[in-house]
């Protein structure tokens, strides 16, 4: 089995719920276990600021798919909840779904890159996945907690949660 460490994102049409559908998703599809899951958090837009905040989280799958095809099942889960996809780069967005972490693997491939290419710079991402995985050392030998002790919160805040928690293995 593979753990797989996703990083979820919405700003528009009701972000919270836009996650928790896509959490739904993630813990009744059949080939894979919703782990785990952090706090729901506002963030401020990276990108452009003429657009609303976001709702961020991080989620931990079981899976025995290869990388590629967790790439194919969180595309299916972005555009069964309709994302739009826009030509503005970082523009708003009803369902962002990416993989963080694979296993402890370095992926580079034309559709996909692992670890993340954005995954230590983004306060939304650190600290959501710090809060699951305190111990988590990154495939490039880069300690979680370290990345998460001299990045900014950019005003990051925990607002709820995905409710969800009995069906969690
Ligand atoms: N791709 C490559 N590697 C991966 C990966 N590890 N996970 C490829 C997922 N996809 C990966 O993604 C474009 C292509 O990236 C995919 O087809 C896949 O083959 P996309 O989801 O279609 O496009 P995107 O999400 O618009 O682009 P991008 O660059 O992923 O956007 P970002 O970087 O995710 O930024 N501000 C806050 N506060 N919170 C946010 O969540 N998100 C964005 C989007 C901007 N600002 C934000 C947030
Ligand atoms: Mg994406």
């Amino acid at each position: 089995m593979n753990t797989v460490y996703i990083g979820l994102g919405a700003n528009l049409n009701a972000p919270e719920a836009q996650l928790r559908n896509a959490l739904d998703a993630l813990s009744t599809s059949p080939v894979c276990s919703l782990a785990q899951v952090s706090s729901f958090y506002a963030s401020k837009p990276m990108g452009p600021q003429d657009q609303p905040d976001y709702v961020n989280a991080v989620a931990k799958l079981i899976t025995a798919l290869p990388a590629i095809e967790v790439l194919d099942l969180l595309q299916q889960i972005e555009h069964q909840h309709g994302r739009v996809r826009k030509a503005e780069r970082w523009g708003p967005r009803t369902l962002d779904l990416d993989i963080l972490l694979y296993n402890d693997t370095q992926i580079a491939t034309q559709r996909l890159t692992v670890p993340h290419y954005g995954l230590c710079e983004r306060e939304f991402v650190v600290f959501p996945l710090l809060e699951i995985a305190p111990e988590l050392t990154l495939p490039t030998g880069q300690v979680l907690a370290d990345i998460a002790a001299s990045l900014p919160r950019n005003g990051l805040t925990a607002i709820s949660h995905y409710h969800d928690a009995a069906s969690l293995v």
